[in-house]
């Protein structure tokens, strides 16, 4: 899968893409990540991006034209790519979301919004916004990494193990079970009787019990827009 982002701070991809999971991704070509410096894209001798506000008001939005021209170029080269605006105003990021943007082959392209926003024309020549929650970046980049990772672990091959992938916390809507390792006492907190006993259906049926009991106390949103 192909991600491609459009981003006036390229060089912040680097470090999330050489270190872990992510990194062996991209060097065994599973996951091909493009960065495309919308500067270049950017007007006349000073490669203008932004201006100010018609209307008035603080701060620069992005112009429509280099974020174009930014996609036109990738979308030439690469058609078929999903168009995602990574904006405070999308959609929130959910593992839902992450699924079907897993689906999206030949991948994705990502805009990276900075400055007070983009222009709104920009909203027409995309296929889906997104936020990653209600708070606020001062741009998309980190946005873009973090779809980026949530997306990757799902290709075939990038993670280890993918049976964890149908246990993990949100795999079914819900929480996690609580996990131990070694050792039996630590600080006298002993790890649950009932995981020393080898029965592995009273496991099972113990950790659908605490994984439901959690997410009822810690986040009961998720039980009712469990979708499936
Ligand atoms: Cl996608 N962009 C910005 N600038 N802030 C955000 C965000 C995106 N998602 C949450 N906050």
């Amino acid at each position: 899968m192909e991600f491609h982002v459009i981003t006036l701070f390229p060089e912040m991809f680097d470090s999330p893409l050489v270190g872990g999971l992510l990194g062996r991704a991209v060097r065994q070509g599973l996951v091909t990540v493009r960065l495309h410096p919308l500067r270049e894209h950017g007007l006349g001798n000073y490669r203008q991006v932004d201006d100010t506000p018609y209307g008035g008001g603080s701060g620069m939005v992005m112009r429509p034209e280099p974020i174009a021209a930014a996609l036109d170029s990738v979308m030439s080269e690469r058609p078929g790519l999903w168009r995602v605006l990574l904006t405070p105003q999308g959609e929130v990021l959910d593992q839902s979301i992450v699924r079907d943007l897993a689906a999206r082959e030949p991948g994705l392209v990502l805009i990276a919004g900075r400055y007070e926003g983009v222009d709104e024309r920009v909203r027409a020549l995309v296929d889906q916004e997104l936020s990653i929650g209600d708070y606020v970046l001062s741009g998309g980049e980190l946005a873009a990494m973090v779809i980026i990772e949530a997306v990757a672990r799902l290709i075939p091959g990038v993670l280890g193990n993918p049976q964890s992938l149908d246990e993990e916390s949100f795999a079914h809507g819900m929480l996690e079970y609580p996990q131990y390792t070694r050792p039996e006492d630590f600080h006298g907190m002993r790890v649950p009787e009932i995981l020393l006993s080898g029965d592995h259906e009273k496991i099972r049926a113990w950790r659908e019990n605490q994984a439901r009991e959690r997410t009822a106390h810690r986040r009961p949103d998720l039980l009712t827009r469990r979708k499936q």
